[in-house]
């Protein structure tokens, strides 16, 4: 065995005569050993070459058409009891949801290669980076594993320093809906997967590992691992604020991590740090610092263009592996709103019928390391982390919340948290567009009883020194014929540096029941096509919608019983007073 960490040796053994595969490779992390599964997956046919001289270094996957995303409801916190992982999850009872694992993973690697792959989430030997080892069949999820995670020797040795890692074990076993299940063992920090190659549940780094295990260690710890992107602005005066931001899957987060200034913000620069995930610590001051436990991203491509998101654009032009997208009659990759070109061979690789559907899978995704990416941060690697000033959530609604509004304190702030609601989108299976509670954009990654989840969010106000102002946004609002009234993208950036006048108090604000609202002459509209009559609806707040939208929440957070802390349901009953006055 290439270890000498007896528990990880053992584990591995243990696992191969389980599932009996062809070999075993201990993955190194290097280039070559990347080029080396590339040129085994275009021999195996689970790549395909596109235009080198147009895209080098690119390859697409089309994947099995029955797994295209997450699959929500086949993914399962197994705690000791049930109401730890809360109605937020699925439960099984550990021993029987293991059981039944052990029974899908008999044998399920014969003829296969079994990859052990080492890897630290987080900047390498940062006190707040965590490490992992996953085993699974598949090279595609072992070239992606080197996209997105620190992944082989060093993350290898670091383990046999400590002896602790997170054990994943993954197969993708027949790609039968009906045999595929997602499975967190939270109280042995141990992840299951089987049936599935889609990223969301087979990457066992990415939310497997960095948030739902993650978010069970962070509250025994007195850590946060959320849903979050991390941005940094910098203002022509060369001050840098960092923001994490929370919003659900295929919602923006990669493109506002990325944003590019509008051309009147002369000296603006906007620096990525992640597009994902965030792990934020108390550093010895008190203040709330952040790192990107991945090195990579696994962003949704229909929609990324040269206008809306230049950045992305120019980060998957090389170097990137397309899963699901179609391609062109000059084999380059194609997807809907790419801006140019035309599909020839639809993501299943069929000729492209207009009638068949979308030409790119909705939820095709783009693998590729963050050191693409022309705003990566300076600081993204840093051990420490960046010091954040603001919390914001959002997500997709057509009606009722504003494009911006801040809370009035921290305890109320995680009650906006705890109360965002999102139209569903094709990142999960099932149906698009429905409005669903999605405390925190972590409904499908929270590890454990959203209640509990929330007491942990309160107790930072007693620990903290200085705590970030927290927002709400929607970048979604609709007119009635179904017209966007915010022009989204790069104009983004008009609200966010209102956020951050808030945060260093520069401007005011006008008080409402459900926060702080800006003055419509404090968001700077000047060259955009938005009306005074058009801001006035995007910072409307409807009373009578707001009134149901409060009766929703109420009985959400019912739903979560004698665990919801007592002094979230007084937040709640605080704007609900403040609505009658
Ligand atoms: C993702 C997701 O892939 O949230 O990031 O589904
Ligand atoms: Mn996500």
């Amino acid at each position: 065995m290439n270890t000498r960490l007896k528990a990880l040796s053992d584990w591995v053994a243990e696992v191969a005569k389980l599932t009996q595969p062809e070999r075993i490779h201990w993955c190194d992390g290097s280039e070559s050993e990347y080029q080396t599964f590339v040129a085994e997956m275009l021999e195996s046919g689970d790549l395909i070459e596109l235009n080198q001289d147009n895209y080098p270094g690119c390859y697409l996957h089309r994947s099995d058409p029955n797994d295209v995303a997450r699959v929500e409801h086949l993914t399962y916190v197994c705690t000791s009891r049930q109401e730890d992982a809360g109605p937020n999850n699925n439960w099984m009872a550990p021993a029987q949801a293991k059981q039944m694992m052990l029974d899908f993973y008999a044998g399920c690697m014969k003829g296969r290669t079994l990859y052990v792959i080492p890897y630290c989430m987080g900047p390498l030997g940062s006190p707040f980076a965590r490490y992992g080892v996953e085993l699974t069949d598949s090279t595609y999820v072992a070239a992606n594993m080197y996209l997105m995670t620190r992944m082989g020797k060093p993350a290898l040795e670091h383990i046999e320093q400590t002896g602790s890692f997170i054990k994943g074990l993954h197969s993708v076993g027949e790609l039968d809906p009906d045999r595929r299940f997602i499975m967190h063992f939270p109280e042995e920090l141990t992840i299951m997967s089987y049936g599935s190659g889609y990223g969301g549940n087979a990457l066992l780094g990415k939310k497997c590992h960095a948030l739902r295990i993650a978010s069970y260690q962070a509250r025994t710890e007195g850590w946060l691992a959320e849903h979050m992107l991390i941005v940094g602005i910098e203002s022509p005066e060369g001050e840098t604020s960092y923001l994490a931001c929370a919003f659900p899957s295929a919602c923006g987060k990669t493109n506002l991590a990325m944003l590019i200034p509008p051309e009147h913000y002369k000296g603006w620069k906007v620096w990525t740090l992640g597009d994902d995930i965030a792990w934020m610590h108390l550093d010895d001051e008190g203040q709330l610092r952040a790192v990107n436990p991945e090195a990579g991203y696994f962003g949704v491509v229909p929609g990324t263009n040269r206008k809306t998101n230049p950045n992305a654009f120019d980060t998957i032009t090389h170097d990137t592996i397309f899963t699901n997208v179609a391609v062109t009659a000059d084999n380059d990759p194609w997807w809907e709103d790419k801006d140019g070109g035309e599909p020839v061979i639809d993501w299943r690789g069929r000729p492209f019928d207009a009638k068949k559907g979308p030409a790119a899978h909705p939820n095709s995704r783009f693998t590729v390391t963050a050191k693409n990416n022309p705003s990566y941060s300076s600081l993204a690697e840093a051990p420490e982390g960046v010091p954040i000033s603001a919390l914001v959530f959002g997500g997709r609604r057509r009606e009722l919340a504003p494009l911006v509004y801040q809370a009035k304190s921290w305890a109320h702030g995680v009650l906006v948290g705890a109360s965002v609601a999102s139209e569903t989108t094709a990142a999960a299976t099932g149906k698009v567009g429905v409005v669903r509670r999605d405390p925190m954009a972590m409904k499908p990654f929270c590890g454990y009883n959203f209640g509990d989840y929330w007491q942990h969010w309160l107790s930072f106000e007693e620990r903290a020194a200085k705590l970030p102002e927290i927002f709400h946004v929607n970048w979604f609002r609709r007119d009635a014929d179904g017209n966007f009234l915010w022009p989204g993208f790069g104009e983004n950036l008009r609200v966010l540096k209102w956020i951050i006048d808030r945060c260093e108090q520069r401007v005011d604000a006008v008080e409402q029941p459900i926060g702080y609202l800006p003055k419509p002459a404090d968001i700077d509209v000047e060259g955009l096509d938005v009306s005074p009559d058009t801001l006035a609806q995007l910072l409307a707040v409807d009373v009578s919608q707001w009134s149901e939208e409060l009766a929703h929440i109420d009985e959400y957070l019912q739903s979560f019983g004698s665990r919801v802390p007592e002094q979230l349901l007084a937040e709640h009953g605080k704007v609900k007073a403040a609505f009658a006055d």
